[in-house]
């Protein structure tokens, strides 16, 4: 029996170190380690659970081929060689008749790995010339508005969170998405820290905050407007600040104008005398620190909501001190080689973009070219791409050439006519960065590779090969991938920071001192050095109220038991969440199975009845597989494929649904 090191790779903020108990080469137990000081040996109960997913019935072990229609799951068992051959013909038939264009990649955070994601995968694609994805699903309108305003600052680390005397939790839920920032800002109430929560959901953390604001969805830039409006009326708003280290202040105190406390409460549904609560407490307060998560954005007004909120601290002047200002994806200070990594000159020409959004309408829509091949890897679109029922028409067509790389069956996987067996992290090298620390992490396999799972590097090169390419930077071993993104890292690993990275497993990210200050050591890294308020590229500020199609929204947040679909497969009854007084409205009792529908679609699924959300309000968890619901269906068949109004980014929150008894 041996204690081995790994660290979890699954797109959750928190990149835990874990500590595996291999027994005769099979893992028997999978618990928190220490090494990873902030993570500290905690880890959530749903990864202590993933040799199930190792060894479970659902895992592909070897290389297979279609045999039955698409989506029924018939497959007969290949070789490799056989499976890699027949993607080389088609590919080269494709690449010939209509060009690299008609193939597409669809990829995203499956593993956050560094080396299994953008690395050998891109460089394949870039050099076959297929169209490019643009990574929008998550986190683009929250990357493309922090981008705009402060660069690559890097964000108030978790653990000072203790520090500060007022938190606003805006958006986000760390009790089931980020396990260590929820134990930091509990940390913080039991130091006598305020804690404010703006959700239209009563999370747990919502339930013990001093104030909580159960916004109606997609209200926030105009709640965010109404706040820095109240700053300046009330004297909470810092002239010198804004004078000495922003640009476009008038413009963004001009839009807030706008929005007095009543008008603001009238539209976001809420009290103004809580905005002003709100307002008070947080301009009382030092240090004091937002923090903004993801549900913001799934919205129509979710990057102007984000821009808004990401100006409330410096408008209030709350940077300069330890624990104070604000944080979103903390990802942005890594030392990464990135174009080192996916060698953008392998692309002999440029391609097309494709948002992946629209999966479905593109597949089943594009002409110029059509396209003909699908490239599945590190992403499950039946489950988590808008539009659902687009994606299955879309996956259903007979002349598409679906490859889908995939630790276990998905119901993306259902669909494709190759389908190849991935590893798991335990099973391959791998470097992590963190969204929501600033540990840099190295990981070992820790058991030989489950069937004949190959890592997605392995994968690429291998296909690489089949097709005849010999660019040696195609062959790329996972050693050389690791030295590559992290070539020219500097200071901010050390002076040997790669070779600590292997020795040690973990290395802090080095800042200039010890603490992360902003507007100490951590400036904005805008061309002009300043926080840019109103920058050019995210247009006037602005606030669409929208015609409700239909009575309810539906909002599809993370849950305790996944992370997007990953161990979906676990998940046997979901229920939706309704408000008593809506449910009244309709004659449904608690228990009871519903029509969750609108134009796009149906699901069936039982109610829960609880007052934790707002009337108008309901809400089904993200990432269930097609088999935990009555019709097959999930919340994506609700979603339309619209995008925000920055960033290109997905609308889960924006779906207007009606509810029935079924
Ligand atoms: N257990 C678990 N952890 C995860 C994940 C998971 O699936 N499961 N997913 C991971 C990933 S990929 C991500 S991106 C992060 C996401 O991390 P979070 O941002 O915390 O997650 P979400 O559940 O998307 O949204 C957070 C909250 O936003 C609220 N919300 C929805 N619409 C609005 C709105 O219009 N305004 C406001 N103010 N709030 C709104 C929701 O009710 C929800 O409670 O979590 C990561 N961690
Ligand atoms: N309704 C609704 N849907 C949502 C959201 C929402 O708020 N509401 N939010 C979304 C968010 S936050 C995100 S980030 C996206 C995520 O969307 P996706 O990235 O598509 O996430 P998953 O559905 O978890 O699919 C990841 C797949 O990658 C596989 N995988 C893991 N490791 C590897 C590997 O090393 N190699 C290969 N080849 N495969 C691997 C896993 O088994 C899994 O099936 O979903 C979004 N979908
Ligand atoms: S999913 Fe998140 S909390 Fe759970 S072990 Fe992985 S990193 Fe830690
Ligand atoms: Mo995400």
């Amino acid at each position: 029996m041996a204690v081995l090191d790994s660290v979890c790779p699954l797109d959750c903020p928190d990149t835990c170190s874990l500590a595996v108990t291999v027994e005769d080469g099979r893992i028997t137990k999978v618990d928190g380690s220490s090494r990873n000081p902030y993570t500290d040996g905690v880890i959530c109960a749903k990864v202590r659970r993933y040799p199930e997913r190792v060894y479970g019935p659902e895992r592909i072990l070897h290389p297979q081929r279609r045999v039955g229609p698409k989506g029924e799951g018939r497959f007969e068992r290949i070789r490799w060689d056989e499976a890699l051959a027949e993607i080389a013909a088609r590919f080269e038939r494709i690449l010939a008749e209509d060009g690299g264009e008609a193939i597409l990649p669809y990829h995203y955070g499956g593993s956050n790995g560094l080396l299994g994601e953008d690395a050998a995968d891109l460089r394949f694609f870039r050099r076959l010339g297929a169209s490019e994805l643009l990574k929008t699903i998550c986190a683009a309108p929250t990357g493309a508005v922090y981008e705009a305003m402060y660069g690559r600052m890097g964000g108030v680390p978790p653990s000072d969170f203790q520090l500060a005397k007022a938190i606003v939790l805006w958006g986000v839920n760390p009790s089931a998405t980020s396990i260590h920032l929820a134990t930091c800002v509990r940390e913080a109430q039991k130091r006598g820290g305020f804690l404010a929560v703006i959700d239209p959901r009563r999370t747990p953390l919502a339930r013990n905050a001093d104030l909580h604001l159960p916004l109606r969805p997609g209200t926030d830039v105009v709640l965010a407007l109404a706040m820095i409006r109240e700053l300046v009326h009330r004297g909470g708003c810092d002239r010198t600040f804004l004078e000495q280290h922003t640009n476009g202040h008038a413009e963004i105190l001009a839009a807030a104008e706008e929005y007095d406390l009543e008008r603001a409460g009238e539209i976001c549904g809420v009290s103004p005398r809580d905005i002003a609560a709100l307002v008070e407490a947080y301009a009382a307060a030092s240090p004091a620190v937002v923090r903004c998560g993801w549900g913001v954005e799934r919205n129509r007004n979710g990057g102007n909501a984000v821009r808004a909120i990401l100006a409330v601290p410096a408008v209030a002047g709350k940077f300069g001190v330890r624990g104070g200002g604000l944080t979103m994806s903390l990802s942005r200070p890594y030392p990464l080689n990135r174009d080192r990594l996916s060698r953008p000159e392998l692309l002999r020409r440029p391609v097309r973009q494709i948002n992946m959004n629209h999966l479905g309408r593109v597949l089943l829509e594009e002409k110029d070219p059509p396209v003909r091949a699908l490239f599945v890897y590190n992403a499950n679109p039946v489950a988590s791409t808008p539009n659902q029922n687009l994606v299955l028409r879309g996956l259903a067509r007979e002349d598409l050439f679906t490859v889908v790389h995939e630790q276990v069956m998905t119901d993306t996987a259902l669909f494709a006519d190759i389908v190849l067996p991935a590893q798991t992290i335990f099973e391959h090298e791998e470097l992590h960065k963190a969204y929501g620390h600033y540990f840099l992490q190295h990981s070992r396999p820790v058991i030989a590779p489950v069937g004949e799972s190959l890592s997605n590097p392995e994968t690429f090169a291998r296909l690489a090969a089949a097709m005849g390419f010999d660019e040696p930077e195609l062959q790329a071993t996972s050693a050389e991938l690791l030295r590559d993104v992290l070539e020219g890292s500097g200071a901010r690993l050390g002076n040997e920071g790669v070779e600590r990275v292997q020795r040690e497993g973990v290395v802090p990210l080095h800042f200039d001192g010890d603490e992360v200050i902003q507007f100490g050591n951590e400036r904005p890294t805008t061309a002009s050095g300043r926080v840019e308020l109103c920058p050019p590229e995210l247009g006037p500020v602005r606030y669409e109220a929208r015609a409700a199609s239909f009575p309810l929204t539906l909002l599809s947040p993370a849950s305790n038991a996944l992370v997007n679909s990953i161990f979906g497969e676990r998940v046997r009854s979901p229920k939706i969440d309704l408000h008593p007084d809506d449910a009244a409205a309709r004659g449904i009792a608690d228990g009871d199975e519903v029509r969750v529908f609108n134009d796009l679609g149906e699901v069936r699924v039982r109610v829960r009845l609880t007052t934790d959300i707002r009337a108008g309000v309901v809400s089904l968890a993200k990432g269930l597989w097609r088999a935990s619901t009555g019709n097959g269906s999930t919340s994506t068949a609700l979603v339309a494929d619209d995008l925000t109004d920055i960033g290109g980014g997905a609308c889960f929150n924006d779906a207007r649904v009606e509810v029935c008894r079924a």
